[in-house]
């Protein structure tokens, strides 16, 4: 078996991606599901509870150039929120906003604000995967079941992890919708005005989690045990955490690397780590950011800055710096042209990588996304950790909370 070969979601399909594009895009690999006790095709969406999530959709169409899929809300027979589903490649988010004044959303949003509430996995079996989940002690928050309508069934179940963050399980073997039973396709409405942004993304690279000091371990390994996903080599220990930023993070991903949840955790250090800002303003653990993979970072910046998107900015000095020039080599464009945008390079044994980051997207300094291009590097940008954290900081200075 080759990459070549390695079956593809019909999503990854409709959005004409081929198994070499993701392997180049987020490192997808062969893996061999029949003997994983939790085989995970790959993340089904990201849900947000949203204040707003009529406008947030807004956003996220004009700005970000996603498409809006599916809907439900009131109109649909869904009384007590609104639902909107957005895709771009194999990207999918679903914004979700209480309309109802008693709705648990409006209490989530309360506590959280804007944030991921769901990183929702597509599994093969959700059966066995729950049983799977219940042995090793997860907790179940909702038992397998199936849903119903006229394009067929989705059997669903779902399971805690930090915070109040879930996987909801799902399997859509069986499914010719365009989401899930109750949703409508929605195609008009927003229409894109011409030479707006489309599909600056094409996937989803890796989602990071924040936790309590003290409790990256534990989540490490409840991935290990209950999904039974693997360590990736890049750890960051007690030098990150000491020298110039108080956080540890270690990373675990499921069998094919479509998934990867790198996991953080304060470090006591000089000043207030990154995290516990977070923690402080998310109020609980939860979904530091979303990184989003694109083959061509330059352009997506360019579009997304026009639009009025907020990115970290990098000192020059980065670039100038001797001894990172001699560590990046060659790079597709000139540094300059990197300089220019603020965007980061790191290279390992593998190849290297692109990123830059983008400021808290809504109202507290929690959730933000990552741009990342990958050129053969599977790593996470450890070499950038120093100007990364650095900048981060004078942002949370910025905000009066260092
Ligand atoms: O996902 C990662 O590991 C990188 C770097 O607070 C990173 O994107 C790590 C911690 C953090 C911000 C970015
Ligand atoms: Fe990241």
């Amino acid at each position: 078996m080759t990459i070549a070969d390695i079956r593809l979601t019909p999503r990854e399909r409709a959005a004409h991606l081929r198994a070499n594009d993701l392997h180049r895009l987020v490192g997808l690999v062969e893996h061999d599901d029949a003997a994983d006790p939790f085989p995970v095709v790959g993340i089904d969406a990201v849900v947000f509870v949203c204040g707003n999530a009529t406008q947030s959709a807004h956003y996220f169409v004009s700005t970000w150039g996603m498409t809006l899929v599916a809907y439900a809300g009131p109109e649909t027979g869904q009384r007590d929120h609104k639902s909107f589903v957005l895709e771009s490649g194999s990207v999918r988010f679903v914004l979700e906003g209480a309309v109802s004044p008693d709705s648990p959303l409006a209490d989530r949003h309360r506590r959280n604000g804007d944030g991921v509430v769901d990183l929702a996995l597509e599994v093969l079996d959700v059966d066995r995967c729950i049983e799977r989940a219940r042995s090793q002690g997860a907790t179940v928050l909702e038992e397998p079941h199936d849903v119903t309508d006229d394009f067929g069934t989705v059997r669903r179940a779902a399971i805690a992890t930090y915070g109040s963050t879930r996987h909801t399980l799902v399997d859509r073997s069986r499914y010719g919708g365009v989401y899930l039973p109750g949703f409508a396709p929605h195609s008009s409405g927003f229409v894109r005005r011409p030479g707006a942004p489309e599909r600056l993304v094409q996937a989803l690279d890796h989602a990071v989690g924040n936790v309590e000091m003290g409790r990256m371990d534990h989540w490490v390994r409840f991935y290990n045990r209950v999904m039974g996903f693997t360590n990736m080599a890049e750890f960051v220990g007690d030098d990150i955490a000491t020298e110039y930023s108080a956080l540890m993070s270690k990373v675990v991903a499921n069998g094919n690397h479509r998934v990867k949840f790198p996991l953080n955790e304060p470090a006591p250090g000089k000043k207030k780590s990154q995290i516990d800002e977070y923690l402080d303003f998310y109020g609980e653990p939860g979904c530091q950011h979303l990184a989003l993979a694109t083959s061509d970072i330059l352009r997506t910046v360019d579009a997304l800055r026009a639009e009025g998107v907020e990115f970290l900015d990098t000192p020059d000095a980065y670039y100038d710096d001797p001894e990172l020039r001699a560590r990046i080599g060659r790079v597709r464009v000139p540094v300059a042209e990197l300089k220019r945008r603020g965007v980061l390079v790191d290279r390992d044994e593998d190849g290297y990588l692109l990123q830059i980051f983008t400021k808290p997207l809504g109202d507290r300094p929690t959730v933000f996304f990552e741009l990342i291009e990958r050129h053969g590097s599977l790593g996470f940008g450890k070499g950038n950790f120093r100007a990364l954290f650095e900048s981060i900081e004078r942002e949370q200075a910025a905000r009066g909370n260092l």
